[in-house]
């Protein structure tokens, strides 16, 4: 049975909406057929160059656009990153994941992340950076200093896309994912929810990410942190079930990606958490920081983890499929074994 690619929006959409226990059981049988349900993937983030981004995203606090607390910095030397690597690795992490407040790097600044790359590497760890827009010469850069994960996320759907950011397109995002793509480099791609944006546009954003073929190995599913001086600073809270929903909709329509419960922890209880580890989301950012923005910081982590009878994943593989389970829209699943 092949996964599918051919996601259309009402489906999704149905999906969403499905009887929310219904959508639940499906989902988290789809999910444990896949995953080692009790292992979550650890990955820690480091802004290795922060703020004064030219580009107009109304969620992030790095553009020069808004006046919010954080102070730009330069690319981090090389050395600095892997202290900062090791760090991680020593906490539990086995991907490190690399930020730049970048709308598009100069070959001159990828070929100093690619050094870092090559040394996160050499420790032993997964990498994943993300830099903004790429030229196929610099993806192909980045994959032979042997990066694992370029993360570009689409964000929302191409209809509310226009009211987040105006200064590129969704197209110029897509070309990135195609580049990287090329280069044999795995995708980490997914999107933002609570910026205000409707279930319609949630199940859009699903299935642009369910139309990429193959689809991306990871999809980080961020909950907007709302900063002041954004223009997203005090939108109406998303309904955390919503959420919950979209998580367990990933899971269907993406069975065989792993799902990140990303940005936004901070602000959720551990009970919702634990439903969205439930509804297929299995791989967390550790750590007491995101880029700019707080996480819930290890100690708190790993006695939820404990409370949920879960670990750490301890090897930087992903969590093997045992089996490839295909859904349609109204959740019935047929399971391959690969
Ligand atoms: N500048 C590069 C780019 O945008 O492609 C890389 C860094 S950017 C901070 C990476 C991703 O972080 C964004 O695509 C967005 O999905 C997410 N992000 C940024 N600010 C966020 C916020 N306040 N809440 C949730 N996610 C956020
Ligand atoms: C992703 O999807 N989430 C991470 C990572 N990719 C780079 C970033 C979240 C950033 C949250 C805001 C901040 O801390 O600045
Ligand atoms: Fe710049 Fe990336 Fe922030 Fe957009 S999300 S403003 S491109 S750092």
């Amino acid at each position: 049975m092949q996964l599918r690619y051919d996601w259309t929006v009402a489906e999704a959409e149905a999906l969403i909406a499905r009887p929310f226990h219904e959508l639940l059981a499906e989902a988290h049988d789809v999910h444990r057929r896949g995953f080692a349900e009790q292992t979550v993937e650890a990955a820690i983030l480091l802004s290795i160059k922060t703020g004064a981004c030219p580009e107009d995203c109304a969620y992030c606090p790095q553009s020069a656009r808004y006046d919010t607390d954080v102070e730009p910095e330069r690319l981090m030397p090389t050395a600095d990153i892997v202290v900062a690597a090791r760090n991680a690795q020593a906490s539990g992490a086995t991907r490190f994941c690399m930020g730049a407040a970048w709308r598009s790097p100069t070959d001159r600044q990828v070929g100093l992340v690619a050094e870092a790359v090559q040394a996160v590497g050499d420790l032993g760890m997964e990498t994943c950076v993300t830099l903004g827009m790429l030229t196929p010469e610099q993806s192909d850069r980045l994959a032979s200093a042997g990066l694992d994960f370029y993360n570009h996320n689409l964000d929302t759907s191409p209809e509310f896309y226009g009211e987040i950011i105006t200064t590129r397109t969704y197209d110029d995002r897509l070309d990135t994912l195609a580049n990287v793509r090329a280069s044999g480099v795995k995708l980490c791609c997914g999107g933002i929810v609570g910026m205000g944006e409707s279930r319609l546009d949630r199940a859009g954003l699903l299935v642009q990410l369910a139309r990429l073929d193959p689809h991306p190995e990871s999809v980080p599913i961020n909950l907007l942190v709302q900063v002041p001086g954004t223009p997203l600073f005090g939108t109406a809270e998303l309904d955390p079930l919503e959420l919950v929903r979209t998580i367990a909709a990933a899971r269907l329509m993406m069975p065989a990606s792993v799902v990140r419960l990303s940005a936004g922890r901070s602000k959720m209880t551990d009970e919702l958490q634990a439903l969205c580890l439930h509804a297929g989301a299995s791989s967390i950012f550790l750590g007491d920081r995101l880029l700019t923005t707080p996480n819930p910081g290890n100690d708190h982590d790993l006695e939820l983890l404990e409370r949920l009878d879960m670990q750490v994943a301890t090897t930087g593989k992903q969590p093997v499929v045992r089996e490839q389970v295909v859904a349609d829209a109204a959740g019935a699943t047929a399971v391959a074994i690969r």
